[in-house]
């Protein structure tokens, strides 16, 4: 008879997990033997927190729920930060974790605590595995963790109930409620007045699109309505950004705000497709007024406030934008100013000016990386410029944490994703300070034989705090540090490490990063004050 491990990693595997990430420890042996048994792969990181990291990654491969192993009390904590990672980020990651038993943990106080009590606020739920109820918890754990706005949901495995056998009756099936669009209905003819009316419409899509697999819906209507398209961070790709339709992205940016915002006040209707404004700064906030005719498709009511809407539809986003859609004819929009322009404003502030620097990293790095390539960036100033200048061409072409905005996601984020699909190529983004943050991870690309180039912008300071804490008059405090030689590191590592200072060098070296069996660490120094006034 399967052991509940067994059930655990049978169910896993069967809802599309192929990876297992963590650091084991003598409580959750069984379920690794379980997911060995089951044909899911453990593998070994350096920090359980980047385990978390790259099970997301898989995850933005496979579309199945990801898979994180901790043992009791320190490997759990460690990993607390990837958790409300996944919480906010919505990434439906599955963190499983070996306790002692309940018994034992009466007289038994050594690294013992009460994991669910920790995790609780930070999970979409926490469960403690149950004798005779094993099957139901991990079906459960699945479908909350994909259900809506996806998440992470935690399961605490007693020691010993790992190893009893389990008596699981006949699979039952597990039924997925299906979402579905607006029906017909005097709301929805309002809708399709405003749009019909409209003279200079634009729409805001954002992760929940992805979450319903609308991308294609978001592109046929823009396509239809020939519709500027903004897009948040995570949502860039939806519709290739070298598509003239495609104006770019928002979040973090107060130089793209100053391009795009302007925009928004002169529509006369904002169309907002799954754009979840936990990705946004403050400056988007109710960055319309009252009057703004709004429509917005979503997957959950806005309690948010963070914006307000005068026509809401809660449900299915790419059926409710299939719905507006339906039976309205085109029309010229924007007539007399282009939203082209506006893109092109926006290309060329973010540019650069042909020196070295990290504009030219960037672009250099688009050029020679082939157009299927998958990036990853870290978080801090290099992040914001790069999410404005990196084009993606598909969902998910750029990975980052954009909600949580943690440090040391990009290079487990883009392991994670090398180890779902090899053949795809993938390239890290990363400050330096973020990079130091994560560098026992080198070993793991080490181990698992992984050609990643891995770009990272020397400057010798946390650069986006820096520039905020000069800018606001405090003293330079904490933020710079000495210098790391991280081509030093690659070798020491068991990768390949190597300084660029040239556009040349750059390109030459990716070329060659993408054919080695293991990683690539490019140290590109950068000048101090890189980002001033470009970002
Ligand atoms: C885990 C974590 N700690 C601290 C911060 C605050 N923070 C945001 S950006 C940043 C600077 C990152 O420096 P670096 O990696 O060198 O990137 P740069 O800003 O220089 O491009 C810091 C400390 C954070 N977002 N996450
Ligand atoms: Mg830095």
């Amino acid at each position: 008879m399967p052991s509940s491990a067994d059930i655990i990693a049978r169910r896993l595997y069967d809802a599309g997990c192929r990876q297992a990430f963590g650091i084991p420890g003598g409580e959750v042996l069984e379920l690794m033997d379980g997911f060995k048994r089951a044909g899911i792969d453990f593998v070994l990181v350096k920090h359980e927190n980047s385990g978390g990291f790259m099970a997301e990654g898989t995850h933005h491969f496979t579309k199945a729920p990801c898979v994180l192993l901790a043992t009791v009390g320190p490997g759990v904590a460690n990993a607390v930060n990837a958790v409300v990672n996944a919480y906010q980020d919505q990434v439906p990651l599955i963190y499983i974790t070996g306790c002692v038993d309940a018994n034992v943990a009466q007289t038994y106080t050594h690294q013992v605590f009460d994991h669910c009590e920790l995790l609780k606020s930070v999970t979409k739920a926490s469960f403690t595995l149950a004798d005779g109820a094993v099957d139901i918890i991990i079906d459960k754990a699945v479908a909350i963790a994909m259900d809506g706005k996806p998440g992470p949901v935690h399961i605490d495995v007693p020691i010993s109930l790992a190893t009893i056998d389990q008596n699981i009756p006949i699979p039952v099936r597990r039924v997925t409620p299906a979402i579905s669009g607006p029906v017909e209905s005097l709301e929805l003819s309002m809708a399709r007045n405003a749009l019909i009316e409209a003279k200079r419409p634009l729409m805001i899509a954002g992760v929940e699109v992805l979450h319903h697999g609308s991308s294609q819906d978001v592109v046929n209507f823009c396509h239809k309505f020939q519709m500027p398209l903004l897009t948040t961070y995570k949502a860039k790709g939806i519709l290739p950004e070298d598509n003239v339709l495609a104006l770019g992205a928002v979040g973090l940016s107060p130089k793209a705000d100053k391009i795009f915002l302007p925009m928004i006040s002169e529509s006369d209707l904002i169309i907002l497709v799954g754009y979840d404004p936990i990705e946004m700064r403050s400056s988007w906030v109710n960055v319309w007024g009252p009057n703004k005719s709004v429509i917005e498709f979503s997957d959950g009511p806005n309690t948010h406030y963070a914006h307000q809407a005068s026509m809401s539809f809660v449900g299915h986003v790419g059926a409710g934008l299939n719905a507006l859609s339906c039976g309205v004819t085109t029309k010229e929009i924007w007539p007399g100013n282009s939203p082209s322009e506006v893109r092109a404003v926006h290309k060329k502030a973010f540019a650069g000016d042909g020196n070295w620097g990290p504009h030219t990293i960037i672009a250099t790095a688009r050029l020679a990386m082939p157009r299927n390539t998958i990036a990853a960036v870290d978080t801090g100033a290099h992040r914001i410029l790069l999410s404005q200048a990196w084009e993606c061409y598909e969902p998910r072409g750029l990975m980052q944490s954009s909600a949580l905005c943690t440090m040391g996601v990009a290079l487990p984020l883009a392991l994670g994703r090398k180890l779902a699909e090899p053949d795809r190529p993938v390239i890290v983004f990363c400050g330096d300070a973020g990079m130091e943050m994560v560098l026992g991870e080198l070993a793991t690309a080490r181990d698992q034989k992984l050609a990643i180039p891995i770009i990272v912008f020397v400057d010798d300071t946390l650069a986006l705090i820096e520039l905020k804490q000069r800018s606001s008059g405090y003293n330079s405090l904490g933020v710079d540090f000495g210098r790391t030689d991280f081509a030093a590191v690659g070798y020491a590592m068991g990768g390949v490490g190597v300084t660029i200072t040239d556009e040349i060098a750059l390109k030459d070296e990716l070329l060659k990063a993408q054919l080695r069996n293991t990683f690539t660490l490019m140290a590109c120094p950068i000048e101090r004050n890189a980002y001033d006034g470009n970002i």
